[in-house]
């Protein structure tokens, strides 16, 4: 019997059906695909993080004992847990435990603080925390005792920072549970974190269903297979390190997974070459460090046989470098968490390798291309994206606002991108529509900053841009009106950003530019004009 979460859009039962009978929705829960592979080769290697070597019977056993341990913490079936961890082996474990359970983990990107956790704790009604004790110098079991103290019902499991230490001891010292399902695919799954377009967190729920339809086909699209060693430098939580083939693909495969702490080339070209690495999912900044590192010389980087570069746009003089000069495939992807991925295929000719972000995964992808009147554009001219399909939520988790400007009536997700869809039906990324900054692959949703920013003493208006940066892509950039009889050079950068980690904000949303003006540009309906800005 599937379970019925409260704030979840469904989808119309018809079209579940269809989903079914095309065999794009399974019978499979997320975790299932690992145990099976735990059962065919437990001496293989699953996970790599350090010099920590975990074998598939070692995290077979793992998941069982956490999720022993989880369970008498008061975690079951439909409950959520707000999992913040960094790219740690027990990140992994968690997720498979809490799934073992039936239970939701909520994603939250290490990088997050107060202002978010907490907004994900309250949205979510969560039942448990799971954090470390430090996580770059932020005091995260802190921030559990307060959340613990402020909720009754939240319990808090608080790791080292390394994922280890006495906590996880007392979860691993449970007896196993039995390997056996407690949830229907039908049910929620997870829910990921968007880096959204406005004032609030946007979480997106997505089925065993709807996930396991993407991850079982970008395993092939990815050549992800046993001989794979995924590399993954990008935060672990985030969907192209979890499904776009992420950890979920090269687990279901019989491959191993290699944590990196981060994307440096210093961290990981030496993981690249002792471990073999063979693909790696990353965003175009991580890439063109890679590129311009004088290090590359210094190590064999051979093994490397394709790299998934997605999260923002690749230019494609960047692109057209990647194989003479780390000869591995690239292959683009243009995804979101909502759902849709797309990926240029492993095998297209070069130019469309560096000039377009790939074709649909499903066939049961439907994508519309619409001019700003609505009606569709002929090939290769841009548009709109708006798309629905087997693995594209029919609405955000407890939304039900957003949702009504966020989907159309016949479930149409806009996904405020702009696109060409040439005749193949390759896309390509032209720009968006949406007031949302792309800081490398980081989405920071400008009214958040602006909310913040305008809770500042002498601060009488703000508006947050996106400003062209070389190497991200763009930045983040504040321009600030101050108060009456506001001395302007009090209102420094430092002072906003030192306002701005108090509150407990995610440093990559923090301005990394701010001026004072007298005034914003204003369109001639009087609102502030942030194309204007943008220009200026
Ligand atoms: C331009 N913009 C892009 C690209 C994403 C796989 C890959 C990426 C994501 C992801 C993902 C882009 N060029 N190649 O979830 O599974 C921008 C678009 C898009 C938004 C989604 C996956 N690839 N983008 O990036 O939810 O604006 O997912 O709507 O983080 O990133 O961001 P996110």
């Amino acid at each position: 019997e599937p379970l019925v979460l409260d704030g979840f859009v469904p989808y119309p039962a018809d079209v579940a059906e269809g989903y079914r009978r095309a065999g794009y929705w399974t019978d499979e829960t997320l975790q299932e695909p690992l145990f099976a592979s735990v059962a065919r080769h437990p001496e293989r290697t699953a996970v790599v993080a350090g010099d920590e070597i975990v074998s598939y019977g070692e995290l077979g056993d793992r998941v069982l004992r956490v999720a022993a341990g989880l369970a008498d913490l008061g975690v079951g079936r439909g409950d959520r847990v707000v999992v913040h961890l960094p790219n740690v082996p027990s990140f992994i474990v968690v997720v498979y435990a809490l799934w073992e359970l039936g239970a939701v983990p909520t994603f939250a990107p290490a990088a997050h603080r107060r202002t978010e956790i907490t907004q994900f704790v309250e949205l979510t009604e969560a039942r448990a925390y799971v954090t470390v004790s430090v996580h770059d110098g932020a005091d995260l079991a802190g921030l559990a005792a307060e959340l613990t103290a402020a909720r009754s019902g939240l319990r808090a499991v608080v790791l080292d920072p390394d994922g280890g230490g006495p906590e996880l001891d007392r979860l691993l010292a449970h007896t196993p549970l039995a390997h056996e399902r407690r949830s229907s695919p039908q049910d929620v799954a997870l829910l990921q974190t968007s880096g959204g377009t406005t004032g609030r967190p946007k979480l997106i729920p997505h089925t065993h269903e709807t996930y396991g339809h993407s991850v079982r086909l970008s395993i092939p699209l990815c050549g992800i297979g046993a001989h794979s060693v995924q590399l993954i430098a990008v935060p672990v939580c985030h969907s192209m390190a979890v499904r776009s083939p992420g950890f979920l693909g090269v687990l279901a495969a019989g491959g191993t997974v290699v944590l990196a702490p981060d994307g440096s080339p210093d961290t990981v070209f030496p993981l690249i070459e002792r471990h073999g690495v063979t693909q790696a999912s990353v965003v175009p900044p991580l890439l063109l460090a890679w590129l311009n590192s004088s290090m590359r010389a210094k190590f064999d980087l051979s093994s490397l046989h394709s790299l998934h570069v997605g999260g923002a746009k690749l230019s494609a003089e960047a692109a057209r470098r990647v194989r003479p000069e780390l000869g591995a495939i690239l292959q683009q992807g243009f995804g979101m968490a909502e759902g849709l991925v797309n990926y240029n295929r492993l095998d297209v000719d070069d130019e469309t390798s560096a000039t377009c972000q790939g074709l649909p995964v499903s066939p049961g992808d439907e994508l519309l291309v619409l001019a700003d009147d609505g009606t569709p554009v002929a090939p290769g001219t841009p548009g709109h994206l708006l798309t629905r399909g087997p693995s594209t939520i029919r609405g955000y988790f407890r939304a039900p606002e957003l949702n009504a400007a966020s989907f159309t009536e016949d479930g149409y997700y806009r996904t405020g991108d702009i696109v060409a869809r040439d005749e193949r039906g390759y896309l390509t990324v032209v720009g968006r529509s949406k007031d949302q900054i792309n800081r490398g692959g980081e989405k920071v949703a400008p009214e958040e900053v602006e909310n913040l920013i305008l809770a500042l003493d002498g601060v009488h208006d703000v508006s947050v841009i996106g400003i062209a940066d070389r190497v991200l892509g763009e930045r983040v950039k504040a321009y600030v009106v101050p108060r009456d009889g506001v001395d302007p050079s009090t209102l420094t950068l430092a002072a906003v950003r030192r306002h701005l980690r108090e509150r407990g904000l995610a440093a990559y949303k923090m301005p990394d530019a701010l001026e004072v003006v007298a005034e914003f540009p204003r369109t001639a309906m009087g609102k502030i004009s942030k194309l204007l800005q943008r220009q200026s």
